[in-house]
C-alpha cells in the first residue's frame, strides 16, 4: 500500500484547516517563506538522490553507524532535553533513548511485531555514515534550498536529521527554534501546525523543564480542566508524501503522525538558523513576542537561581495587576 487514506488520520477533537501547496517555481512561494507562512511544497527535487533510502539500502551503507534510536512503550515519542532533568524533579519519561548500530536497529525494524515496544530513529547526516550516503547527500538540490536560504535572509544551516519512524507513531506538539525544510522521501507524515499566536491555547512546558517547547496537552485525550483554552486551538493541516517539502516556520507548533501507507516513512528536515535582525519594526511579529517570553523566563530563573520560584513570581507580578479586562 503505497497510498493513504482519510480512515488513517488519527480523530482529535480539534478545528482544522488546509495548508497551502505550490509547485517550487510558483511566484508565490517567497512570500510564504519569507513571511513565516507554513507551505506544502511540490517539485523541488530537494531530496531526489535521496528516493532509494529505504531500511535495506541504508543498512548496506552505513550499517556500523551508531544511531540515536529512541524507543516508546507506547505511540508517542514526546523529545526531552536532558540537561534539564535535575534530581528534585520527579521526571519519568515515556520514551528512552537507545544508541544502537544501523544493523541493529534494522534488524529490529524487521523481526518488529505488534505490542512490542516502538522504535524512531533520528540520526544527524554528517561526513561519518559512509561514503554511498554521503554521495547522495551532496547531490541533493542544494541549489534551489541554498536561494531559498538567500532569498528569506535564513543564516547557516545548522543540520540535517535522517529520522525513520514505525507507522503510527507520533511526534506530539511542540514548537523548535529555527526554520525548517521537511522533506519526506518515503512513506506519509501528516502534520497538524498552529501559529504562534496560539500560544495560550497549547500551554507549553515551562522553559526550564526538560519537555520545554512541547506542549502539555495530550492531543488523544485533553484536560480541558487544567487546559481549557485548548478548546479554542485551531491548527492547518497536511499530508506530506514522497519527494514533498514542508516549510515549518520557526515557533509554529507541529504534531506529526506517520501513516500506514508503509510499515515505515523515512524523511530528512533540513534546520535553518534565522538571520540576524536587520531593522526592529512595531509592532513585533509574534515570533519575535515568543523569544521575549523565553527570555524574561530564563533571566528570572537565572536571576533567582532557582527555577521552582519563576511562576510565583510572574504570577506576584501578573495577577489583580494585568489580569482585569477593563484596563
Ligand atoms: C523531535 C528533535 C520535527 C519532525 C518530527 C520529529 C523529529 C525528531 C522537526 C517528526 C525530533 C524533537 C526534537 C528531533 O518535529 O522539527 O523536524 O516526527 O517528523
Ligand atoms: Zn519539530
Amino acid at each position: 500500500m503505497a497510498e493513504w487514506n482519510n480512515s488513517q488520520l488519527r480523530k482529535y477533537n480539534i478545528k482544522l484547516g488546509k495548508i497551502p501547496v505550490l509547485q517550487h517555481d510558483d511566484p508565490k512561494l517567497d512570500s510564504y517563506l519569507c513571511n513565516n507562512k507554513p507551505v506544502l511544497i511540490k517539485g523541488s527535487q530537494l531530496i531526489s538522490s535521496a528516493l532509494n533510502w529505504d531500511i535495506d539500502y541504508l543498512q548496506k551503507h552505513m550499517s556500523s553507524i551508531c544511531c540515536n534510536v529512541m524507543i516508546s512503550s507506547n505511540h508517542r515519542f514526546k523529545y526531552y532535553d536532558q540537561k534539564k532533568i535535575t534530581p528534585t524533579l520527579t521526571f519519568k519519561p515515556l520514551s528512552r533513548p537507545s544508541p544502537m548500530t544501523f544493523s541493529e536497529f534494522a534488524d529490529k525494524m524487521k523481526k518488529w511485531k505488534k505490542g512490542d515496544p516502538r522504535l524512531y530513529m533520528q540520526q544527524a547526516l554528517n561526513n561519518s555514515i559512509g561514503h554511498h550516503i554521503v554521495r547522495d547527500f551532496v547531490m541533493f538540490n542544494w541549489d534551489w534550498v541554498i536561494s531559498k536560504q538567500k532569498i528569506c535572509k535564513w543564516g547557516p544551516l545548522t543540520s540535517n536529521l535522517l529520522l525513520i519512524s514505525q507507522e503510527g507513531n507520533i511526534t506530539p506538539c511542540h514548537y523548535d527554534e529555527q526554520q525548517n525544510m521537511f522533506a519526506v522521501v518515503r512513506g506519509h507524515k501528516r502534520f497538524i501546525l498552529f501559529p504562534p499566536s496560539q500560544f495560550e491555547c497549547l500551554y507549553p512546558h515551562p522553559v526550564h523543564h526538560p519537555y520545554d517547547r512541547q506542549s502539555q496537552v495530550d492531543f488523544d485525550n485533553p484536560d480541558y480542566i487544567k487546559f481549557p483554552k485548548f478548546k479554542d486551538a485551531c491548527g492547518y493541516e497536511v499530508v506530506v508524501g514522497p519527494k514533498d517539502v514542508l516549510y515549518i516556520p520557526i515557533y509554529w507548533f507541529h504534531h506529526v503522525e506517520s501513516l500506514m501507507s508503509s510499515s515505515y516513512t523515512v524523511s530528512i528536515n533540513f534546520w535553518f538558523k534565522t538571520g540576524p535582525i536587520e531593522k526592529i519594526e512595531y509592532p513585533l511579529q509574534d515570533y519575535q513576542k515568543m523569544t521575549i517570553m523565553r527570555n524574561v523566563e530564563k533571566m528570572l530563573g537565572e536571576a533567582l537561581h532557582d527555577p521552582n520560584e519563576v511562576g510565583s513570581i510572574l504570577r506576584t507580578i501578573v495577577v489583580g495587576r494585568y489580569t482585569s479586562d477593563e484596563n
